[in-house]
């Protein structure tokens, strides 16, 4: 389902313009293969805004994926080791057709389209990245959600032998993230299968993994093996490992600042070294879409 949106980027804002028209090419060389869809449909709606562009390197070799190694570059360098096929989706709990949904039979049902999102990590980088995939809530629908449901929660694939980061215990594995059903169910949230009209490198959460874009970068968990629906707060892996630094909701919010850093600014990554800061927008620049999901709430003690 495609859906447009005021804060859309453009094209131009990810990357720069011989890039965007090699990816044109990238994009046409996919016709007839079965991502040719991503071609199809596509969410780009210029809103005029000069963000710094990002190209396919600066998304592919500067990564957060610490169960190949904490350093960014760990998982450029390990995560071809991860085996991503055959791969299934375990969809249980309040779902009526609970089972295991391979990829192929995912990919199969859904349509991919592109979409253009600023993404903002709590350690106070972003970038702008072009996503290929669908909506997580079509997939949810394909199980069918129970009228009890209130969550959602995701794990990333545990397999230490192909997992080198694995053995630290940095975090409690396997990774685990949670969304409200109604964050869950937004358009905005989608299920990437691709960036740059390519398949997910590993290192970005080959073969599917969540992009929530007005949330901070880890709640957007990567290589994703099980979905369950519940009607309690799920447990999730950074909040488990630090409740007052990570909070559950952790919406990107320039006002509260993490405990040992500010959130007010953000490096925006590529450039070199013309690297600049820019301003952190609320909700990472989708306020207007994404702020009524929270009317009432007090976010600097729910962040
Ligand atoms: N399974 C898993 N998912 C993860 C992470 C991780 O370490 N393991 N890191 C998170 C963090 S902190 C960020 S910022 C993003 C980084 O996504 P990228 O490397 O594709 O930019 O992935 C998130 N998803
Ligand atoms: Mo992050």
């Amino acid at each position: 389902m495609a859906h447009r949106w005021k804060n859309n980027l453009s094209a131009d804002d990810v990357t720069s313009e011989a890039l965007f028209w090699n990816r044109r090419k990238i994009l046409a060389g996919l016709a007839g293969s079965g991502l040719a869809a991503a071609t199809g449909q596509s969410v780009q709606a210029a809103e005029g805004e000069a963000l710094t562009s990002n190209t396919w390197e600066d998304v592919t070799s500067y990564c957060n994926f610490y169960e190949f190694g904490t350093g960014k570059s760990d998982p450029s360098l390990f995560a071809r080791k991860m085996t991503t096929s055959p791969w299934s989706v375990e969809i249980d709990g309040l779902v009526e057709r609970p089972g295991a949904y391979s990829f192929d039979d995912i990919m199969s049902e859904m349509t991919i389209e592109e979409r253009i999102y600023r993404f903002r990590c709590v350690e106070a980088w972003s970038m702008v990245v072009p996503w290929n995939g669908f909506e997580l809530a079509d997939l949810l629908n394909l199980a069918g959600v129970q009228d009890g449901a209130k969550y959602v929660s995701f794990e990333t694939l545990y397999r230490p032998n192909e997992m080198p980061g694995t053995v630290y215990p940095v975090l409690d594995w396997p990774y685990r993230e949670g969304l409200r059903l109604d964050e869950a169910m937004h358009p905005l949230t989608m299920m990437a299968t691709g960036i740059f009209g390519k398949p997910l490198p590993n290192q970005n959460g080959a073969p599917l993994r969540l992009v929530v874009p007005w949330k901070y970068g880890f709640k957007s968990i990567k290589s994703i093996v099980k979905i369950t629906l519940t009607d309690t707060q799920p447990e999730t892996s950074w909040n488990m490992a630090n409740a007052r630094e990570y909070g559950f909701y952790s919406n990107v919010n320039p006002n509260v600042d993490h405990p040992r850093w500010s959130q007010a600014s953000e490096r925006v990554l590529g450039g070199g070294l013309f690297a600049k800061r820019q301003d952190t927008l609320m909700f990472n620049g989708y306020e207007e879409e994404v702020a009524h999901l929270y009317d009432g709430m007090d976010l600097a003690k729910f962040n």
